[in-house]
């Protein structure tokens, strides 16, 4: 069933799609509106669109295969052009985000910070004057001792809840990790948050992702709302 808010995820993704240039090495994101955009560019592929594709996650990856899209990897390209993924939050002032509801933020974070420019795509409701406020923030941290990263990462200030998987067991990311959905509220300054979690022994990446979005390409109920940092 197509809802009102996949019409405005479609919408956004359409925008950057129309952005790749012939040539570029484009980031695929994970997640319902990143998936929108892999279908735009598949169908622009299909029209004669010559690009290769490193996906940000196994899902992506065979949408990408399934329709054509030819994928690289860092072995072969090390920098990429640009980057159209979503994301959980948009902070409004500074593009600042929370990503990783969809259980991919490591590879997404690592092809982030490999590109020249991060496309984030959205439905109106993602933003928001500050982070936090309507989402956890995702953190990866390795199965040993998660408990007593847990703890540690409590002392921030978060409410840790380990994520579980639809089948009841735990939910693991690609890389095989656990993810614990840290409830913190509004958050004052995202900035000292992510430096202050990524100090947490036991954290391998947050879904705090700070100065990294140069451009977010919002749908909203009267077109799109371009936003530049
Ligand atoms: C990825 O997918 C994530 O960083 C974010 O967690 C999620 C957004 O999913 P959707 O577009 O389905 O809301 O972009």
């Amino acid at each position: 069933m197509t809802t009102d808010r996949d019409a405005l995820k479609r919408e956004a993704a359409m925008a950057a799609v129309a952005m790749v240039q012939d040539g570029m090495v484009v980031g695929l994101g994970t997640g319902s509106t990143a998936a929108f955009a892999i279908d735009g560019l598949i169908a622009r592929v299909r029209d004669g669109l010559r690009i290769v594709g490193i996906p940000t996650s196994e899902r992506s990856a065979q949408q990408a295969r399934a329709g054509g899209l030819k994928l690289t990897d860092f072995s072969q390209h090390q920098k990429v052009d640009l980057t159209i993924d979503g994301a959980d939050e948009i902070a409004r002032g500074s593009l600042d985000l929370v990503k990783g509801l969809g259980g991919a933020l490591l590879r997404e974070k690592i092809v982030a910070a490999a590109s020249q420019r991060l496309v984030i795509i959205a439905d109106e409701p993602k933003l928001v004057p500050g982070l936090g406020g309507t989402v956890p923030v995702p953190v990866e941290v390795v199965t040993f001792g998660w408990e007593t990263t847990a703890k540690r990462l409590a002392r921030l200030g978060a409410n840790p809840v380990l994520r579980q998987a639809a089948d009841g067991q735990p939910f693991r990311s690609d890389g095989g990790n656990l993810i614990l959905d840290c409830h913190f509220g509004v958050i004052a300054d995202p900035a000292q948050l992510e430096r202050d979690i990524s100090g947490v022994i036991g954290v391998v990446e947050t879904g705090l992702f700070i100065g990294m979005a140069a451009t977010a390409l919002v749908a909203t109920a009267t077109g799109i709302l371009r936003l530049d940092r």
